[in-house]
């Protein structure tokens, strides 16, 4: 029989963050701790006999390897199709995609999203379940259960496959099929906008930059805007997947995308420009000289959901994440419609959306998406807009703005404090909620403190409850600062600090962010005793 059983110990650090295991590459390449990550992960689903397995990733290095591995061990397992991506190449997005059109029993997905990839850099593993959505926290707390008692796992003793050529090969009853991994998400776009639109767009001389950053989204952008739409060849730059990402950063932000945001407000800038992340969920979006803050992106999408096809009929509803800006309240009591608030991480949207009560959803992390698939969809962020664009024929700073003055500015900024020792973080952390009880009603500088707490969930549909989700500072003036430590980072800790100010008034909606918030900025300093605490001065990025 080709199927071994491997003996192995189990690893005590395999527990999924907020998308998934993630780690650096060298701790995947240790013997035998990607193969008890799957298995710990197959011993956790029940019924895959027979089943579909659909298998992809970023193209960051290590995914041949590990697709090798996995399509062996899906073998042993007993699942009777794996379905995996030409060249491993499946966006995040694209994997929510299939998934739900060929009915698979679920994914798994090789990335570590906007974290840098490479020899020296992270990895990471992530399965979706069959409505094409993150594993819930039951799922992922049940593979770590696992994980720290496995002691063996199977895996089949067969060649590699070719994974480079499209088509069927068939083992005894287990079949892999190589399929293209742009195509059903093209042709899904394809329902929710209007093509022919879009092309009379960039017939009409609309000029765009999209930057790929060397990451997956390059054959799907250069497929949808320069092979559908029209766009000049050259719209898309960094556009072919690079397992090191050519050395850059691939988080669609204004530190790590400053070639594209250089660009944006340089001479020459085009119209409209967009990045998009690692595995292609996140989504960054620039006019000619203006960088739109993600969650005013959102509001702004969900305010004009008229000009998209596929949502003319109207929005169930809108959810973002806790720390994301409410300018999408705004929008939802607008709309008449309801906002959820939800944890950090896409995976707490999917039951909303399976109990059709939300329609889209967004984050402040570069985040958006809607009911179309169960994961945030960058290039659909980008095709969204450009509907919008198509439509209002404004420019993205005229759009924005006249947003603002109908539903009031909510100043909005992150500040991000990465590599900072995880110690005198959960120390920080810890400090804050010390002071929970003697904050209430306490004023700090011009502001009142109406609650101040650890932001808890207890999901709508499932009952499900999850602490811990971060510390809110809430004024009586519906101004906030959230402090949260990031569940994607792999070295050390990162602290982030959300600020969000309302303005209402016309005149003064104008502001650089930083210099609207600077008050606010102080005060969380102050609180937290940021720079006492982590040594850092200044944050390591700002978005
Ligand atoms: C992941 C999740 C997102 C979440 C983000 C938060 O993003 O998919 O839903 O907002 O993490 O990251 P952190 O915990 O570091 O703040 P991605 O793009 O890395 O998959």
């Amino acid at each position: 029989m080709f199927i071994k059983t491997v003996a192995s110990t189990p690893f005590s650090d395999q527990r999924p963050g907020t998308s998934g295991l993630r780690k650096k590459v060298s701790v995947f390449e240790q013997p035998n701790y990607l193969e008890n990550f799957v298995q710990a992960l197959f011993n956790s689903l029940s019924g895959v006999t027979g089943k579909t397995l659909v298998l992809g990733g970023d193209g960051r290095y290590y995914n041949d390897t590990a697709i090798q591995t996995i399509i062996k061990m899906a073998l042993a397992n007993g699942f009777g199709r794996v379905m995996v991506a030409k060249d491993g190449i499946l966006s995040t997005p694209a994997a929510s995609c299939v998934i739900r059109k060929y009915q698979a029993f679920g994914g798994i997905i090789l990335s570590a999203s906007h974290n840098p990839g490479g020899k020296d850099d992270d990895f990471g593993i992530k399965y979706n379940t069959s409505n094409g959505g993150p594993a819930p926290e039951k799922i992922t707390e049940a593979i770590y259960a696992r994980s720290k008692t496995l002691n063996s796992y199977r895996i089949a003793d067969i060649d590699d496959v070719d994974i480079s050529v499209l088509g069927e090969t068939k083992i005894g009853d287990f079949t892999v099929e190589v399929f293209d991994g742009i195509s059903d998400y093209v042709e899904l776009m394809k329902t929710l906008f209007d093509f022919s639109d879009l092309k009379k767009l960039f017939a009409s001389g609309f000029t765009m930059r999209y930057d790929a950053l060397n990451a997956v989204t390059g054959p799907y952008a250069r497929r949808i805007l320069e092979e559908e739409l029209g766009a000049p060849k050259g719209t898309v730059v960094n556009g072919t997947p690079l397992p090191d990402f050519g050395g850059k950063h691939p988080d669609p932000n204004l530190t790590y995308a400053k070639d594209l945001v250089d660009y944006m407000f340089g001479d020459n800038a085009p119209d409209f420009g967009a990045a998009s992340d690692g595995d292609g969920d996140r989504n960054m979006i620039l006019g000619n000289h203006f960088y739109v803050n993600p969650s005013d992106s959102l509001a702004v999408i969900c305010a004009n959901y008229q000009s998209a096809k596929g949502y003319a009929d109207g929005l169930l509803g809108i959810a973002r994440s806790m720390p994301t800006s409410q300018a999408a309240n705004k929008v939802a009591d607008a709309l008449g419609i309801k906002c959820y608030e939800t944890p950090t991480g896409w995976k707490f949207f999917g039951n909303l959306m399976d109990a059709d009560k939300v329609t889209i959803c967004g984050e402040e992390s570069f985040g958006t998406g809607s009911n179309h698939i169960r994961e945030k969809d960058g290039v659909w962020a980008v095709l969204f807009w450009l509907n919008i664009l198509a439509s209002r024929r404004q420019s993205v700073s005229e759009i924005v703005t006249d947003h603002w003055q109908k539903f009031g500015r909510n100043y909005y900024s992150r500040h991000d404090y990465e590599g900072i020792d995880s110690t005198a973080a959960n120390g920080l952390m810890e400090n804050l909620q010390s002071k929970f009880a003697s904050l209430k009603g306490a004023k700090l500088g011009d502001y009142t403190v109406d609650i101040a707490d650890n932001f808890a969930y207890i999901d709508p549909i499932d009952g499900s409850e999850t602490t811990n989700q971060g510390v809110r500072i809430l004024f009586t003036d519906g101004s906030r600062i959230i402090y949260r430590l990031s569940g994607t980072g792999t070295s050390g800790a990162t602290l982030r600090v959300y600020l969000e100010k309302y303005e209402p008034d016309t005149a003064k909606q104008n502001q650089d962010a930083q210099s609207a918030l600077s008050d606010l900025i102080k005060i969380a300093d102050d609180l937290a005793g940021i720079a006492s605490r982590t040594g850092m001065e200044k944050p390591t990025v700002i978005t």
